[in-house]
């Protein structure tokens, strides 16, 4: 029985490599397989893999994402039914993700864009002091990694709000939740983190009318997926000032297609979906973990539930 990897071409040894580290007895078959498809009894995939192939596999027990979400995975088809879907959950992806959002708030609050304008203009002059106590900070997804960046920002002195789907107690963040926790969350947030996952549930959601829900001149994050933010809101609500400034990690379609305005536009940041990479040295653990588990009908580490998408 063998495990089918998919990914980019790039980081495919490195796969194997982690993998082979901790089970030289594996056997790893890289995607497109040729061979006899009941030999798949695990695919651990990443984007770009048409969930439609995993149909294909009779005797598959696992799936394992190569990252902490699983959008592309769920897609449809969507995996075949009673196949357990594992998620990663990492300290490194996790520590990742909170140093990109600590970087992009403080960025914002430390008024950062004026003042490279300014140096661009031979400009010396000072901005009014920001105050770290009252610019407030919403979280979109308490998961994960939303969870830890709420926490790292507390610490540093933020208020921070919190929005998840269930009802959740985090220390020191006010945790709201629901459709009405939606909007308390939004009406108070100077600057906004989405760290949603996508589902039917959550795409668009950060709309025309969310942005309009926000302070005026707040800033957005978004390191969560492109599919959260409304294509053709965004921009009106930069240009109307309603939204100052926005640090994007993730766009759709990915790569931005190089017309796309975002590219130049003065008030936003762009990164190439580069905020929390998978290590996979750091997760082959978990991995090999589940796969001895799926073989011994063993409840599976950070199983996904597809009803909820996530
Ligand atoms: P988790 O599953 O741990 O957390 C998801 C959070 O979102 C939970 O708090 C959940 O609520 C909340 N949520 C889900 N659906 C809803 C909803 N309909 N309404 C309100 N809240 C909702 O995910 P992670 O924190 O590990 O990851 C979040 C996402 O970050 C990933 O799905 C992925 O898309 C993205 N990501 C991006 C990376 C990058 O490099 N740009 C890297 C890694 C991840 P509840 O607590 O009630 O379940
Ligand atoms: C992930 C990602 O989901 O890198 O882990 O986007």
């Amino acid at each position: 029985m063998a495990v089918l990897l998919s990914t980019k071409a790039a980081a495919i040894a490195e796969w194997e490599a982690a993998l082979s580290a901790l089970d030289p007895t594996l056997v790893l078959h890289r995607h497109p397989f040729a061979g006899d498809p009941a030999e798949i009894e695990a695919v651990v995939m990443w984007t770009g893999h048409d969930p439609a192939d995993l149909r294909r596999y009779p005797n598959l027990r696992l799936i394992v994402s190569m990252g902490a979400g699983v959008d592309h995975l769920l897609a449809p088809p969507g995996p075949p039914p009673g196949v357990p879907v594992a998620r990663l959950v990492d300290a490194r992806l996790t520590q990742a993700m909170s140093e990109w959002v600590l970087l992009n708030v403080l960025r914002f609050h430390r008024q950062d864009p004026d003042y490279r304008a300014q140096q661009a203009g031979r400009i010396w002059r000072e901005l009014p002091a920001p105050d770290t106590a009252r610019r407030r900070i919403g979280i979109l997804g308490l998961g994960a990694l939303g969870a830890d960046a709420a926490g790292k920002l507390a610490a540093l002195g933020f208020p921070v709000a919190g929005w998840s789907r269930r009802p959740k107690s985090l220390p020191g963040i006010a945790c709201h939740h629901g459709p009405d926790g939606f909007e308390a969350v939004l009406r108070q947030a100077d600057i906004l983190v989405c760290l949603l996952p996508l589902t039917p549930a959550t795409r668009g959601i950060l709309d025309a009318r969310a942005f309009a829900l926000l302070p005026r001149g707040a800033f957005l994050l978004n390191a969560a997926r492109g599919g959260h933010v409304a294509q053709g809101d965004l921009l009106p609500a930069l240009e109307s000032g309603q939204i100052a400034g926005a640090a994007l990690d993730v766009t759709e379609p990915e790569p931005l297609p190089p017309d796309s305005p975002l590219w130049t536009h003065p008030k936003v940041v762009l990164t190439p979906h580069a905020a929390s990479v998978t290590i996979p040295a750091s997760v082959a653990p978990q991995v090999i973990e589940n796969i001895r588990r799926a073989r011994a009908g063993e409840p599976i580490l950070n199983r996904v539930d597809p009803a909820a998408g996530y």
